[in-house]
C-alpha cells in the first residue's frame, strides 16, 4: 500500500475516534437524544473491510453501533451528525436519529435498533444484486450477541444454499450489553458457529488495520467471484459502555486496560512511524485538522441546521412523498 494511503487510512481511523468522541459531548450537554452506541476501540474493522470493498456500490449494512460505518461507505460526515441532532439535513433527515443513519446514494442500507435484523436484509440484497448480475456483494457487519438471534441461523443456511454474493462479518467484542459471552453462547468461537451451514469462514485479530484488509480481500474475492457466502470474524473491543447508560460494572478495569494496548490507532501509528510514513509531529498537525473540521464544519452544520417541520410528520412515510436523493436507487423495480 502507498505511503498517502496508510496516512489516509490512519487519519480516517482518528477522525472516526474524534467523531464519536465528540457525540459523547454533544450527548451529555443534551444536544442528543434517544439511543447511541459508540464504537471506539472497534475502528481498525469497519475501516479495514470497507477500504476492501467497493464502496457506493457494494451494500453495506450494519446493526446500530453504525456512524462509522456509515461514514466510511461514503454517507457525509456532516449528514451523519445532523441525523444525530434529529436535523432535516440529517441522512434520515432527523427521523431516525443514531441507531437509523440511512444513505441508499451510497448503498448503505442503514442502520438498525434490532438485533439480528441486518441478517436477512443483506441476504436479500444479495439476492437482488445475484438475480440482476451485478458484481455487486453486501457485506453485513454485525456483533456476537446477534448471532444468537434465529434470523443469524435461518439467513446463514439460506445464504448457503442459494450461493449469495453476502459478506458476514462478526465485531466480537465479547460482550452482549453487559453479558460476557461464555454465559450467553455455547460455541464463543463465532466462525465455528457457521460450519453447520457449510460456509466458509474465518477468524482474526481486528484490532490491527493491516491484519484486517488482508483477511478482509481474501474473504471478498471469495463472495464477489460467485463462490457464494463467507463470514469472517474479527477479535475487537469496545472501549465505552454499551450505550450511554452503561457503567461497565459487568468488566474489569485490568480487561480494559490489557485492550488498550492494543489500541487500533495506536499500533498503526507505531506500524506508520517505524516505516518513517510519518513522525509524531504529522500525527499531532492530523489531530488538529481533524478536530477542526469536526467543530468547524460538521457540528456547526448539525447546530445551524433547521429541525424537521411537525407539519412534516408524515412526509416520507408514504411512497407517494419520497426523499428525491433516494429516488435513484430505490425506484429500480
Ligand atoms: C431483537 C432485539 N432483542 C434485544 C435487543 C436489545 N439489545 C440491544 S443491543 C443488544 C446486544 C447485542 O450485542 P452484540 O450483537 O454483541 O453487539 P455490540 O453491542 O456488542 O456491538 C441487545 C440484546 C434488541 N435491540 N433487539
Ligand atoms: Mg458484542
Amino acid at each position: 500500500m502507498k505511503a498517502d494511503d496508510q496516512k489516509r487510512l490512519l487519519r480516517e481511523m482518528i477522525f472516526f475516534r474524534r467523531f464519536e468522541d465528540r457525540c459523547f459531548e454533544a450527548y451529555m450537554e443534551r444536544k442528543m437524544g434517544g439511543f447511541l452506541h459508540l464504537y471506539s476501540g472497534q475502528e481498525a474493522v469497519a475501516t479495514g473491510v470497507l477500504e476492501m470493498a467497493k464502496t457506493g456500490h457494494d451494500y453495506v449494512i450494519t446493526g446500530y453501533r453504525d456512524h462509522v460505518h456509515a461514514i466510511k461507505s461514503g454517507a457525509p460526515a456532516r449528514e451523519v451528525m445532523a441525523e444525530l441532532y434529529g436535523k432535516e439535513t440529517g441522512s434520515s433527515r432527523g427521523r431516525g436519529g443514531s441507531m437509523h443513519i440511512f444513505d441508499p446514494t451510497v448503498n448503505f442500507m442503514g442502520g438498525y435498533a434490532l438485533v439480528g435484523q441486518p441478517f436477512p436484509l443483506a441476504a436479500g440484497l444479495a439476492m437482488g444484486a445475484k438475480l440482476k448480475a451485478t458484481d455487486q456483494i453486501a457485506i453485513c457487519f454485525l456483533g456476537d450477541g446477534a448471532n444468537n438471534q434465529g434470523t443469524f441461523h435461518e439467513t446463514m443456511n439460506m445464504a448457503s444454499v442459494w450461493k449469495l454474493p453476502v459478506l458476514f462479518v462478526c465485531e466480537n467484542n465479547m460482550y452482549a450489553i453487559g453479558t460476557r459471552i461464555e454465559r450467553s453462547t455455547a460455541v464463543t468461537d463465532q466462525y465455528k458457529r457457521v460450519c453447520g451451514y457449510d460456509m466458509k469462514a474465518s477468524q482474526h485479530d481486528g484490532q490491527d488495520i493491516d491484519t484486517v484488509m488482508e483477511a478482509a480481500k481474501t474473504a471478498i474475492d471469495f463472495v464477489r467471484s460467485g463462490k457464494g457466502p463467507y463470514f469472517i470474524e474479527f477479535m475487537t473491543y469496545r472501549y465505552r459502555g454499551h450505550s450511554m447508560s452503561d457503567s461497565k460494572g459487568y468488566r474489569s478495569k485490568e480487561e480494559e486496560k490489557q485492550w488498550e494496548k492494543r489500541d487500533p490507532i495506536t499500533i498503526y501509528a507505531a506500524k506508520l512511524k517505524k516505516a518513517k510514513v510519518i513522525t509524531d509531529a504529522d500525527i499531532k498537525a492530523m489531530e488538529k485538522e481533524i478536530d477542526d473540521e469536526i467543530e468547524n464544519d460538521i457540528i456547526k452544520f448539525a447546530e445551524e441546521s433547521p429541525e424537521p417541520r411537525v407539519e412534516d410528520l408524515y412526509k416520507y412515510v408514504l411512497d407517494d412523498n419520497p426523499d428525491p436523493r433516494w429516488i435513484g436507487p430505490l425506484q429500480n423495480k
